[in-house]
């Protein structure tokens, strides 16, 4: 049988609110919009359990939804299920095939390549990838593999029949990006998500389902029209569009919150302002919800990590409300402790843009090709850096720069190489925050251009972002770049410490015309 395995409820008789009969829970939960249900009774003896089945079977009949057993191949035989869930310690796949008529539905639960490679071999219908978030309702036997470490067991079912999906911490706030950020390089999709609490300790498990349903549904559907549609550019294309940016920031001057290093908070709020936008460098958790409710972009640097929770919270709050958000995971192979954090933050919420130099972005993705000294980037630099920024773009689905003598861009299907800039940035501290800013302002234009945020209705709920990341990307990198080249260039420069507030006066002064003639752009 084919099973819709979009929105898979999981019970947990346990969790239901008081005054909630189960029953009753189930029957809302299904005209809420589930498209399959698993029965999970640990801690019931085998009567309660059959009693259950029995009556919930009945239930989904009614809706036409099928029925699945949690680990039990005997209640499942006894109600006449539609398939059974194994976990990695209940009954072999292969001795359970031995005991179900054919076609009963199988699954297993997986948390690591070698669990997927054996439920291949064992020619499984579905596997649940889990704990994808953390999670109270089950002890967890395993780490938490985090939304990003989803699609390489995706990639692993390419070319299968074999369905999938992610469990473990799903909520109406993350489900969105749960979906977005599982897709793999291949691009691969989850084939649904399997939920617990959200929907059974809710008061209103109608409304709680059919808020997951609609977010699915406008998602999948988003999808497939970006796997269809491929963006074309060229050069001029992506010049005039920085351009227009540029006069939409000076137009609505849009808030850039930035969480950053205490070396650059200044400099950066200069940078934002020379540009036409307004900062704010807020920091107390307390204040993230209010800020992501005001159009604008938001930066998250770690190149001093002391307000953790307020990134979580901040990024979260953006991607709810479809803000861009521009990450420079600053120093990150310096220290144990950034690449957690990194790997912690980008596993909260989805960035925009993820900025940083060839050392940082090794990191990111695990390469030993580009060695770092603290916060540099060391050495020649990657062999095909055009491979590179594509590959690390699609696997974190966001667009990746690249900085250095040369500045890679890329939205995982088209690179852009940009060429300006001057030796001189070196010499000054946080250049490349400064870079982070002016990517967050470009951004931040662009999410105005496209609509004004949080007004979303239909398939545009589907985004964690709204407008052109890749042109906002370009731009910023282009403004601070050209505007570098301008103030190196200027008489009354004479060395790192009359560069910097030049190279603020310029990013003032920058004009259009200078931008379109100065910018060394290639499409590759
Ligand atoms: N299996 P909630 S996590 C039943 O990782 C279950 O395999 C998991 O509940 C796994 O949606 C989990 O309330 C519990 O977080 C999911």
């Amino acid at each position: 049988m084919t099973i819709d395995f979009s929105l898979y409820l999981v019970t947990g008789r346990e969790l239901l609110p008081p005054g909630k009969e189960y029953l009753e829970s189930l029957e809302e939960a299904l005209q809420g919009g589930v498209t399959v249900v698993q029965i999970r009774e640990k801690k019931s003896d085998t009567l309660e359990f059959l009693e259950i089945a029995r009556e919930s079977k009945i239930l989904c009949a009614k809706y036409k939804v099928p029925l699945i057993i949690n680990d039990r191949i005997d209640i499942a035989l006894a109600v006449q299920a539609d398939g059974v869930h194994l976990g990695q310690t209940d009954m072999p796949v292969h001795i359970a095939k031995t005991l179900l008529p054919v076609g009963t539905v199988i699954g297993v639960s997986c948390n690591d390549p070698d669990h997927v490679n054996k439920a291949i071999e064992d020619k499984v219908d579905y596997i649940g990838i889990g704990a994808v978030w953390g999670t109270t309702t089950k002890e967890l036997t395993s780490p938490v593999i985090g939304v990003r470490g989803v699609g390489s067991l995706l990639q692993a079912l390419d070319g299968t029949n074999i369905k999938a999906v992610a469990i473990g911490g799903i909520n109406s706030t993350n489900v969105l990006r749960t979906l977005h950020g599982s897709v793999s390089t291949s691009g691969h999709r989850l084939d649904g998500i399997a939920v617990v609490s959200d929907i059974v300790a809710s008061s209103a498990p109608r409304s709680a389902s059919r808020k997951l349903r609609d977010s699915l549904d406008a998602w999948v559907h988003h999808f497939d029209v970006q796997s269809r549609v491929l963006q074309v550019y060229d050069v001029e294309t992506i010049k005039n569009g920085v351009v227009e940016l540029m006069q939409v920031i000076r137009d609505k001057s849009p808030l850039i919150h930035q969480i950053t290093n205490v070396v650059v908070t200044n400099q950066s709020a200069n940078a934002t302002l020379a540009l036409g936008a307004s900062p704010i460098m807020a920091t107390a958790p307390e204040e993230m919800h209010d800020l992501s409710r005001i159009p604008g972009g938001l930066l998250i640097n770690f190149g001093t990590i002391t307000d953790k929770g307020s990134m979580i919270l901040a990024g979260q709050y953006a991607n709810e409300a479809q803000k861009p958000i521009i990450f420079d995971p600053v120093g990150v192979g310096a220290t144990q402790f950034r690449k957690t954090t990194a790997s912690e933050l980008l596993n909260a919420w989805q960035a925009s843009v993820i900025k940083g130099n060839a050392s940082e972005m090794a990191s990111l993705a695990n390469s030993n090709e580009v060695q770092a000294k603290g916060v540099d980037s060391v050495g020649p630099g990657f062999a095909d850096p055009a491979s590179f920024i594509r590959e690390i773009a699609k696997k974190e689905r966001c667009v990746a720069v690249m900085t250095g003598p040369t500045d890679w861009v890329s939205d995982g299907a088209i690179v852009v190489k940009l060429e300006n800039g001057h030796k001189i940035l070196g010499d000054i501290t946080g250049s490349g925050c400064l870079v982070g800013t002016c990517v967050a302002t470009f951004c931040a234009g662009a999410s105005f251009l496209a609509a004004a945020p949080g007004t979303s209705s239909g398939p545009e709920l589907a985004k964690l972002v709204r407008g052109n990341m890749l042109m906002g990307a370009v731009g910023g990198v282009l403004a601070l770049t050209v505007a570098a080249e301008c103030a190196a260039e200027r008489s009354d420069v004479h060395g790192s410490g009359t560069f910097l507030p030049a190279l603020i006066d310029e990013l003032y002064n920058l004009k259009p015309e200078t931008l379109l003639s100065r910018a060394k752009v290639q499409v590759l």
